[in-house]
């Protein structure tokens, strides 16, 4: 993401701590969020490009376009780029004053004629709209295991027939998969690694997200897709233990 935020590189877990606090999107995650979510996230560039092209296809006119745990507004930012501003209506939600409010000077210098509502609130409080497409960019993750079904039944609830969620997950290998999770964990590192964060960096990281990010398996995510009313759902991409699944109103 290229404006006239001067974006940091994530060095916020380089230096040993005595100890490692839970992981928070607060102002100094937001200096260097677009350099951290890229350096950590296999796929994260081609998952928000091609969440515009999804969004061009599904999106039906004077409906709704919901980008729920916005952060920086890349993926409101990506349909904006393939969809004209006067015919949808969008909303990008988080629940980090940061976020927001970085996310709210990003959107205007970048989509400035899109009717984009950017609003700090809890997704899980959230009423919709009637909404054709939305997203869930690696959100779902931050919501506590028991509440996602609700969660998801709602947002099946406000998507109008042939309106699409994007869900876009880290997950984890269970059951008969066991066996892949060690190598997937592995390759991940190693991907970190490859990207320039060292050993100490990526144990830290992953001590702060222990207590906030809490993995499912690709068919629990599928599995509770159709329970909360999507008549399709599947995987169109995943790149190690990192995936995005279309569910289907
Ligand atoms: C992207 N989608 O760049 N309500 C609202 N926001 C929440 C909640 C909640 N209950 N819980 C967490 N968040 C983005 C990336 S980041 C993913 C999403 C990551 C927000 C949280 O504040 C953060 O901004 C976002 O969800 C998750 O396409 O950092 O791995």
């Amino acid at each position: 993401m290229q404006d006239s935020h001067s974006w940091q590189r994530d060095a916020l877990f380089a230096q040993p701590l005595d100890q490692v606090a839970s992981f928070s999107f607060d102002e100094q995650v937001v200096r260097v969020f677009p350099d951290m979510i890229q350096r950590s996230v296999p796929g994260y560039s081609q998952i928000v490009g091609m969440i515009g092209v999804i969004a061009q296809k599904y999106a039906q006119k004077n409906t709704y376009i919901y980008d729920l745990g916005c952060s920086l507004g890349a993926a409101t930012l990506a349909t904006c780029q393939h969809l004209p501003a006067q015919d949808y209506q969008w909303v990008a939600v988080d629940n980090a004053p940061a976020m927001v409010a970085s996310c709210r000077q990003t959107l205007a210098q970048h989509c400035p004629q899109h009717p984009v509502e950017v609003l700090e609130a809890d997704i899980q409080t959230l009423t919709l709209q009637p909404a054709s497409v939305v997203i869930l960019n690696f959100t779902l993750q931050f919501i506590a295991p028991p509440a996602r079904a609700t969660l998801l039944e709602n947002l099946a609830q406000a998507l109008v027939p042939g309106g699409v969620l994007i869900l876009s997950e880290k997950v984890h290998f269970a059951d008969e998969q066991a066996s892949w999770q060690p190598l997937m964990y592995d390759l991940h590192h190693d991907f970190k690694r490859a990207n320039g964060y060292s050993d100490l960096e990526i144990s830290q990281k992953r001590s702060a997200l222990e207590d906030v990010l809490h993995t499912d398996t690709l068919s629990t995510h599928t599995q509770r897709l159709y329970q909360a009313g999507f008549s399709q759902a599947g995987v169109w991409f995943q790149y190690l233990n990192f995936a995005s699944l279309l569910a289907i109103k």
